[in-house]
């Protein structure tokens, strides 16, 4: 029996940190932007109250370009290059500091905006989202062109859209037609669309193994999907062969993940020095409970209470421990969470001097679903 067909949408927000900066500096729209300077670049403001900006000529440093808008990138200029081979490139770009509240702020509202449509969605990162819209009524464009307006209602910024039956091939179509892009791609169209594509554009190749395929003369996912197996597997091995096979005809049935199916959530720290347990008690004491509000706001923000907290150790001979403890209730109280890991830490050896802790909330609900967790009242029971 074949599983029913799924409708798969991958979102990425378009030159996401330049376009969130372009909200805040509406002049410079339009012009070649470049994100990736420090705090001296930026934007002064003249006595007359106009701003004025540095633009990438007046870069030193051994920085990367973080992001680019599209101006910039006509010019040549994309994520990861030096930036001084970008001031090369676009001497007259504006050059502007990187601000990830900022971002994550706008990361935020994008998928709460998304969430209001299709609650199934998979965090992929700052700027994208895998979203299940199988279950959602409605004709695959009207709902596309939906997303988009709801991300641009909420937030002014654009992004662009691949749908189709799995992940793997969502993911290669919100690429193409970047930006403000809306691509929908059916399984008998693979063969016209996706095989004349080259092979780095599957996620899960990457330059090694595009490069590998490049002197085998597998340029394209065409010549991929019409090359033997048995020749893939005598370079690549089973596993990788097989997915490359698949992968190449537009197979996948990864579900898309929901922050409720997450196993777990964690937070830990590596020590700018080792610490040991008694001399140091007070800067370990603060930092475990700054861990320890931090998942706290993790869980809180992914809307997840957490039945089993645990710990991590790691030694200065870095060797490893955990500890874990249920919880008779679920929480993501930060305080409640405190008490867990400090009953685990008890529980760990603290004789040798310590390189790393880290905290983690697993056994994961959601909060909604859970309720509103009444404690019974003492006797109340009785
Ligand atoms: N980013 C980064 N370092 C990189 C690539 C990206 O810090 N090497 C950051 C900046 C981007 C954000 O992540 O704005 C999202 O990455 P994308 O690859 O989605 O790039 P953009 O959103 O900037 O552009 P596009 O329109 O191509 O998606
Ligand atoms: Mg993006």
């Amino acid at each position: 029996m074949t599983a029913p067909a799924r409708r798969i949408a991958h979102l990425d927000m378009d030159a996401f940190y330049a376009s969130v900066e372009l909200l805040r500096y509406p002049q410079l729209r339009g012009h070649p932007v470049v994100i990736g300077g420090r705090s001296i670049h930026q934007p002064a403001t003249e006595p007359d109250g106009s701003l004025r900006f540095s633009r990438l000529r007046d870069y030193v440093g051994r920085g990367v370009v973080t992001t680019s808008t599209y101006e910039a990138r006509a010019l040549g200029v994309f994520s990861a290059m030096g930036t001084m081979k970008a001031a090369k490139l676009a001497p007259d770009a504006i050059l502007l500091p990187a601000d990830f509240d900022s971002y994550r702020h706008y990361s935020r509202l994008f998928k709460a905006a998304v969430a209001t449509i299709a609650p199934r969605i998979q965090d992929r990162g700052i700027d994208e989202i895998y979203i299940d819209l199988t279950d959602v009524p409605g004709e695959t464009v009207e709902l596309g062109l939906r997303l988009k307006a709801a991300v641009r209602d909420a937030t002014g910024l654009t992004c662009s859209i691949g749908i189709t039956p799995n992940k793997l091939l969502s993911k290669i179509c919100s690429e193409l037609d970047k930006p403000d892009g809306l691509t929908i791609l059916g399984m008998e169209e693979i063969p016209a669309r996706i095989w004349p594509l080259a092979a780095r554009k599957i996620n899960g190749i990457g330059p090694k193994a595009s490069e590998k395929l490049a002197a085998l003369n597998i340029h394209t996912i065409g010549d991929l999907a019409q090359t033997d197996p048995a020749f893939l597997q005598e370079h690549f091995g089973l596993g990788y062969a097989e997915w490359l096979h698949a992968a190449s005809h537009g197979r996948d049935d990864r579900p898309v993940e929901t922050d409720s199916e997450t196993k777990s959530v964690s937070r830990e720290t590596t020590f700018e020095r080792n610490l040991d347990a008694k001399r140091d008690r007070a800067i370990l004491s603060e930092i475990f409970t700054d861990l320890c509000n931090r998942l706290a706001r993790d869980l809180e923000r992914k809307g997840l209470v957490s039945k089993t907290i645990g710990i991590k150790l790691r030694y200065d001979d870095f060797r490893c421990v955990t500890r874990d403890l249920s919880l008779p209730v679920p929480t993501a109280d930060a305080a409640a969470i405190r008490r867990a890991a400090g009953e685990c830490l008890r529980r760990a050896p603290l004789d040798r001097k310590l390189r790393l802790l880290g905290v983690r909330a697993s056994t994961l609900l959601l909060k909604d679903e859970v309720g509103e967790v009444e404690m019974p009242v003492q006797g109340e029971l009785l």
